[in-house]
């Protein structure tokens, strides 16, 4: 044992939870970055969490987020503080392990016992696996050598043996609910495949109907072709308008979507009827009253995968029918200026009238040295002159000020806030954009619901500094991929221009080339002229 009372185990997991803090941009250590250190690193805990198919990638979809597994992720420079939350969780593992008698400690399966007691949103996320607390603390006991005392129920309970005649409804309805399931998610993915060309999505769509073929196999095994009835069934005959009048692409999508949606919270649902005795099956012996021949499930923690496999269909459908929307509600935005006075000639207002009458449609303000009242007049006049023109106007940083200005939408970058808290103040109808700077952050970025993307830097440039530039790569990258809309970025001008066409981008973002020219609507005129030619290889 260290002198923190700590194994060196979990010593090793707060440090990694620290550097997950720090690669996520957080200032403290959170319970959630905790639970990716002890997933990723070979510990008791990560054991127990494979048990019950916990892995760092079901963690990183379970809270919407994607954690970098990556052994060489940098040490913070200075320690990342634990947040109150997560210290609670490490005193809770301390008294924990003395409750056991544990000598060397409090080690990583402590920690994890103590992340559910203490974190209710990691319990919750636990119990989908079918890991509960108590499950786990009388596991740890069993592992010190104490006793469990099986827990005696106050009431008597009287299991029913369901029918032959209900185990087929079930798995008839487990078999209708299957192929719907499969059927929807590939008109989703022929759709984003073929109509969309999103190779992101696609995959993504992909690996997720590839695991569900794969968590059906068990239900397969059970015979539900063998209850299927489809001419006996009363539903083939029913038939809504709304069902016939499905006019757009995106409507099927959507309507394809919600079908599997239902049809996995039905599969989820009548999966745990086949539950039933698992507890008996599970200490591997039949129930006295239960036929031989009972179907049961081979992996108890099916209906929680199907759950899972609901909540990463969410998500993926909320990214696909923000993409389509924002397509629509971008197109003939090719051209975006970004505004900064002090890059301006003529100050900043001649260089916006001019941009517009020039014909660009989006504009951002970007201005990081005013005070807010300075900053929240010189929105309110943008928008004004964007107004007037039909243009899009786009707030950098400052979602209040956005919603102050009545600005069309708000632009954060990696260190600002995040796509989330942005929308909760902008809310669901005003653009949020987000710069990027890799494909990972790219990819996070649709999946975060961001409206479109800022690709970049491409080039060095004096507007704003980095400490690595991303280069033509990262747009080729982002090109092959990612069809919500994206606006490749830094240093862009004139005279490179088309290597970033050519790069596979046909919207750019750009500041200098127009505020820093005597003439920004000739400048915008330029631009615009270059985007719409024809890419030259
Ligand atoms: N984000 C990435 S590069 C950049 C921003 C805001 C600066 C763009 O300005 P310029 O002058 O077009 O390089």
């Amino acid at each position: 044992m260290t002198d923190t009372g700590l194994t060196p185990g979990a010593m090793r997991a707060l440090d990694g939870a620290g550097r997950f803090a720090w690669a996520a941009g957080a200032s403290t250590a959170e319970p959630l970055h905790l639970l990716w250190a002890l997933s990723v690193d070979e510990t008791r805990a990560s054991e127990l969490l494979g048990q019950f198919g916990i892995s760092a990638e079901a963690i990183g979809i379970g809270f919407s987020c994607v954690p970098t597994i990556d052994d060489s992720l940098e040490p913070p420079p200075v320690p990342i503080p634990l947040s109150p939350l997560l210290a609670d969780v490490v005193r809770e593992a301390r008294e924990l392990a003395v409750q056991l008698g544990s000598d060397d400690g409090a080690g990583t399966e402590h920690l994890l016992s103590a992340l559910a007691v203490v974190d209710a949103t990691v319990a919750e996320f636990f119990s989908h696996f079918g890991l509960d607390v108590l499950g786990l603390q009388d596991r740890l006991k069993q592992q010190a050598g104490i006793p469990v005392e099986p827990i005696v129920p106050e009431f008597d309970i009287h299991w029913t043996e369901p029918t032959e005649s209900d185990l087929t409804d079930t798995l008839r309805t487990l078999d209708a609910a299957a192929n719907r399931a499969r059927e929807g998610l590939r008109v989703v993915e022929d759709f984003v495949r073929f109509s969309l060309d999103d190779s992101h999505l696609s995959r993504l769509l992909k690996e997720l109907r590839h695991e569900l073929t794969e968590r059906l196999s068990d239900l397969d095994r059970l015979g539900l072709v063998a209850a299927r009835d489809t001419l006996g069934d009363v539903g083939t005959r029913i038939k809504t308008p709304r069902e016939q009048t499905r006019l757009l692409p995106s409507d099927v999508v959507v309507a394809n979507c919600r079908r599997v949606e239902e049809a996995l919270r039905t599969l989820e649902e009548f999966s745990k009827l086949l539950l039933g005795h698992s507890a008996a099956g599970s200490s591997g012996e039949e129930s006295t009253n239960s036929p031989r021949s009972r179907p049961r499930l081979a992996d108890p923690r099916l209906p929680a995968h199907l759950e899972q496999l609901r909540y990463r269909l969410y998500t993926i459908e909320k990214a696909l029918t923000t993409t389509l929307a924002a397509r629509e509600r971008l197109a003939g935005c090719d051209l975006y200026l970004l505004v900064t006075e002090s890059l301006c000639h003529n100050g900043s207002g001649p260089a916006i009238r001019q941009a517009l009458e020039a014909g660009v449609r989006i504009l951002q303000l970007r201005e990081k040295e005013l005070t807010d009242r300075r900053l929240l007049d010189s929105a309110r006049r943008v928008r004004v002159w964007t107004r007037e023109a039909d243009a899009l106007f786009i707030m950098n940083d400052r979602p209040d000020l956005a919603v102050l200005a009545e600005a069309d939408g708000v632009h954060v970058g990696q260190d600002e806030l995040s796509v989330r808290e942005a929308r909760r103040i902008v809310g669901p109808h005003r653009l949020v954009g987000v710069s990027t700077h890799s494909i990972e952050q790219a990819r996070q970025a649709v999946l975060d619901g961001a409206d479109y993307l800022g690709v970049g830097p491409c080039f060095a440039t004096s507007t704003k500094s980095f400490d690595q530039l991303a280069g033509l790569d990262f747009v080729r990258q982002v090109a092959a991929e990612i069809t919500l809309p994206w606006f490749a970025i830094g240093g862009i001008s004139p005279t490179n221009i088309a290597a970033v066409q050519s790069a596979g981008a046909s919207r750019v973002a750009v500041s200098s080339a127009i505020c820093s020219s005597p003439t920004p609507g000739r400048a915008a005129v330029e631009m615009s002229d270059l985007l719409r030619q024809p890419i030259t290889e």
